[in-house]
């Protein structure tokens, strides 16, 4: 018998075990041509947005790269712009063997309207030289709201010539997110095909469609990369971590030995000796995470005493983050910085200052020119 695949997620079609993707009763089956055939875990996570969390094995992953590693095609990596550090897997390149590599940064709606696109490009650019990283070409998108879709696929029938296309990155980047759009903009599908989550892995295996020229588009499954938020906190914290829409500025006005708490989750000190005077943060966060100023002798029995309740999310002891460091950045210019905290938000102020910036080891903090 011929091996058939939900067309939500790519897992395989099995009537055996209810728990796991590709599970369909054997009723639900006979109705429903092969190609239609939607299995339980993405009915419901469509639905009645359940949460179902599988984690991809290796055996599936391996499938996914060594088709990719055998095949001369063009590979387009997507990054969540929003973290980049969390979402850039530089592992891809050894996996997949391939330089050519079409970069695009999801998500920029998430990013106030006013910043310049000219300065995220160039700061994506610098962010890959760091990491030796070379691409065809690189393009901001938001796969939500269909932005600059059409020079997405200007770049991708550009590059790939008469080859197949693989859309790759790690897991929520909105790998399955822009392949919809893709359909409904370019090829006349009326509503989503590939399921879409807001939790990780959601997409199984493979799932391939035909773009106009006979060449073949494929949805990828998502890489785990555990410098990301996202898998330490519970479903209900995380959607309070992580910005859902726009994020909007807060003006704070901090003296020196003053601190930021950004929920339970990050922290920022302004250390004394190199503010002249007052200095301006502005904050851009999720509209949803409580920021608590307070005095920097005084943070951390705040933190002792107020975590999961005023400094919140995370909203349970169960959700563990890993270990605190500090990162300290000592700026004597006058120009305009972000202080990132890769995957939660960043911080706008203008040097001199000398500020220590807490967050879980696993996660990015870095500064980059201002990019509004
Ligand atoms: N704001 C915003 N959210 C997006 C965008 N693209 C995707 N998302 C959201 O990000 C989450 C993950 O999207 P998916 O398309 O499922 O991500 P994926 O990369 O396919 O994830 P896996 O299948 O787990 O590897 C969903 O909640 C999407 O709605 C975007 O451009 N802007
Ligand atoms: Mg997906």
């Amino acid at each position: 018998m011929i091996d058939t695949y939900c067309s939500g997620c790519g897992a395989k079609i099995q009537n055996k075990d209810d728990t796991l993707p590709g599970y369909i009763s054997d009723e639900l089956r006979e109705s429903k041509p092969d190609e239609e055939l939607v299995c339980q875990r993405c009915f419901r996570i469509r639905n009645y947005s359940d949460n179902f969390r599988y984690q991809v094995s290796n055996r599936e992953f391996l499938d996914v790269v060594s088709k990719i590693k055998n095949e001369d095609a063009l590979i387009v990596k997507i990054v969540d712009i929003f973290d980049f550090s969390g979402s850039f897997v530089p592992a891809i390149k050894t996996l997949t063997n391939k330089e050519d590599v079409l970069l695009v940064g999801n998500k920029v709606d998430l990013l106030p309207k006013n910043v310049k696109y000219k300065k995220i490009i160039s700061w994506l650019k610098l962010m890959l030289k760091n990491q030796g990283f070379s691409v065809l070409d690189s393009v901001l998108v938001s796969a939500k709201y269909g932005d600059n879709f059409d020079e997405l696929m200007r770049l991708i029938y550009k590059y790939k010539g008469k080859r197949n296309v693989y859309i790759v990155g790690s897991t929520n980047v909105g790998k399955s997110k822009i392949i919809n759009q893709i359909l409904k903009r370019y090829l006349g599908v009326a509503s989503d095909i590939v399921t879409e989550s807001v939790s990780p892995q959601t997409t199984i295996g493979l799932i391939g469609f035909n773009l106009l020229d006979g060449s073949i588009i494929y949805d990828t499954p998502g890489v785990i990369n555990k410098h990301q938020y996202m898998h330490y906190l519970s479903r209900k914290s995380y959607k309070l971590t992580y910005p859902q829409k726009e994020v909007k500025p807060l003006v704070f006005q901090l003296n020196e030995e003053q601190t930021l708490f950004f929920g339970g989750l990050a922290r920022l000190d302004i250390i004394s000796g190199e503010t002249c005077d007052v200095i301006n943060v502005v904050t851009y966060f999720s509209n949803k995470l409580n920021i608590h100023r307070t005095r920097t002798n005084n943070a951390d029995r705040l933190y002792k005493d107020k975590l999961y309740s005023l400094l919140s999310p995370p909203t349970s002891i169960d959700e563990r983050l890993p270990k605190w460091v500090y990162h300290e950045f000592r700026i004597r210019d006058n120009q305009k910085y972000d202080v990132v905290f890769s995957g939660l938000g960043f911080v706008t102020l203008r040097a001199p200052f000398c500020i220590r910036a807490y967050a879980p080891f696993v996660v990015g903090v870095y500064t980059r020119l201002a990019i509004i």
